[in-house]
């Protein structure tokens, strides 16, 4: 059966549960939809069930304050559910706990979030080399550690986000490795200080990481994992401003594990797949929807939130979840002109307070196109398919001109996790071969499904006795 609402929400982080809370407070029926067990999201994940964590940082307590406001609330709150399909006006067809399950509404919010970035180094497909943002992950819903001894990496402030958990937690940190220097950082202090609050936060990160005596390489990147079976050592070695190689000595740590990760991608399936209008933008992370102040897509009744929509962090998506949620109430009539602005003026100054410290961040996490351009040719680029720069290069050699082409003369982002993990470094390979701006490359043509689901899920089960065989025709 299916499950209508006046509402649907895509995603229970920040964003998603603020813009439910704010569209049901208004009094729209509202159904909130996530693969997770818990609101929450990503950054303010909630611990696995039954799992009590021995110490809360503000992330924890602001999760958890959400997910309060949300149990007293009249949400229709669906979780463990995991949407693979998405209809136009608008219908979702989700895997559930006991099966299919199907959700319709007018109105439709998308708040997915992001994914990570790791630019392909040779050995990143080893066992132990995990993303930066898959080791928050494990800390904070499993209180589990990446490996024994870890080597953290990358670029952007989950480096030290990630180094002082694993510190927290009674785990070892070989080495940090930034990609940007120290001077970089104090470029960047006027722009976080704006938020003093988040500010203390990471200087609170730094204050353990440097009671733990942590080495710290500033302007270093990774050249190489190695090992056998599994990871056993990282070489990293000098980078320039722009994130290339430079001249130096390389350094070798051994370890078990290396959480490595550089910077976000918005995860904006579903207003491609809805064919919403896009634009790039490197700042934000890649290919974003073209929003108006309160989350209204090009497509009518569409709307989207948070980091899906460009990386500004868990607080920002928040009040932009809000504004979604207000205008997806206002458009359906439930709030008048004045009640809607006033509500709304809230929230559009919560973002705006909290805009450079979200632009400081987020361009700490942007991608580095001279980064991209040191991929050596051996190195794998899309890890499901084992298709190598050198192929991608071959390609656009032969005459694939954007991404999609591409993905045909190759099967780049063909594999289970859809170009989720490849795609925005794949398309900077391709733009930069190609010598054209990175619009002129696009973005994959999304397609369902939309998440890795078994095939019964899609088809419905049967046996044979089901299947209708026609009387044979006459002789
Ligand atoms: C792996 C990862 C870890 C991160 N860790 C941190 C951190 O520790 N601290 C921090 O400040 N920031 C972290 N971030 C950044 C994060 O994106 C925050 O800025 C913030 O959580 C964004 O809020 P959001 O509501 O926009 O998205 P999210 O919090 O990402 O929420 C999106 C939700 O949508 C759900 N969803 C997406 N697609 C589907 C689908 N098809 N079916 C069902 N559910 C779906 C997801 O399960 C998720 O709960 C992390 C990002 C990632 C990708």
């Amino acid at each position: 059966m299916t499950r209508q609402a006046d509402l649907l929400v895509l995603g229970a982080g920040p964003a998603g549960t603020e813009a439910a809370l704010a569209a049901s407070e208004a009094g729209l029926d509202v159904v909130l939809i996530d693969e997770q067990a818990d609101a929450g999201g990503q950054g303010w994940r909630a611990p696995l069930s039954g799992l009590t964590l021995p110490r809360k940082g503000p992330d924890a307590e602001a999760g958890d304050a959400l997910r309060a406001r949300l149990a007293a609330s009249r949400v229709d709150r669906r979780f463990g559910r995991r949407v693979w399909s998405i209809g136009g006006a608008f219908r979702l067809d989700a895997a559930g706990p006991d099966g299919p399950e199907a959700y319709q509404a007018p109105r439709l919010i998308a708040a997915t979030g992001a994914h990570e970035r790791v630019v392909p180094f040779p050995g990143w497909t080893l066992p132990g080399v995990i993303g930066l943002a898959g080791a928050t992950v494990l800390l904070k819903a499993q209180a589990v550690l990446p490996g024994r001894r870890v080597v953290v990496a990358g670029s952007g402030p989950l480096l030290f986000a990630v180094a002082a958990g694993i510190i927290a937690k009674g785990g070892e940190v070989a080495a940090i490795v930034d990609m940007d220097n120290r001077l970089a950082w104090a470029k960047r202090l006027p722009g976080l200080a704006r938020r003093f609050d988040l500010l203390k936060e990471g200087l609170g990160w730094t204050w353990s990481i440097l009671g733990a005596r942590v080495p710290f390489l500033a302007g270093y990147g990774v050249r190489r994992a190695t090992g056998e079976t599994e990871l056993s050592s990282v070489i990293v070695g000098p980078v320039d401003a722009n994130g290339a190689p430079a001249d130096g000595t390389e350094r070798s740590f051994d370890c078990d594990a290396l959480a490595v990760g550089h910077g976000l991608v918005p995860g904006g399936e579903v207003p491609k797949i809805l064919r919403a209008d896009h634009f790039y933008d490197r700042l934000r992370g890649g290919f974003i929807p073209e929003l108006d102040p309160f989350g209204r897509t090009t497509i009518e009744n569409l709307y989207a939130c948070g980091d899906g929509t460009g990386i500004r962090g868990a607080r920002p998506s928040a009040a932009a979840g809000r504004l979604a949620g207000l205008a997806a109430a206002y458009d359906a009539e439930r709030l008048d002109e004045r009640t809607f602005d006033a509500l709304a003026a809230l929230s559009l100054k919560a973002l705006a307070d909290y805009r450079p410290f979200a632009d400081t961040v987020a361009a700490a996490m942007a991608l580095r196109p001279a980064q991209v351009a040191a991929i050596t040719p051996e190195t794998i680029v899309c890890r499901c398919e084992d298709v190598t720069r050198a192929e991608i290069d071959a390609a656009v050699d032969a005459g694939a001109g954007d991404i999609n082409q591409m993905k045909h003369f190759t099967r780049c982002g063909m594999g289970p996790c859809q170009g989720r993990m490849c795609g925005d470094v794949a398309a900077e390979l391709v733009a930069q071969r190609r010598g054209v701006p990175r619009d002129e490359v696009g973005f994959w043509t999304q397609r369902v499904p939309l998440r890795p689901v078994p095939f019964d899920t899609m088809i419905g089960t049967f046996d044979y006795a089901d299947i209708p065989i026609p009387p044979p025709a006459p002789l």
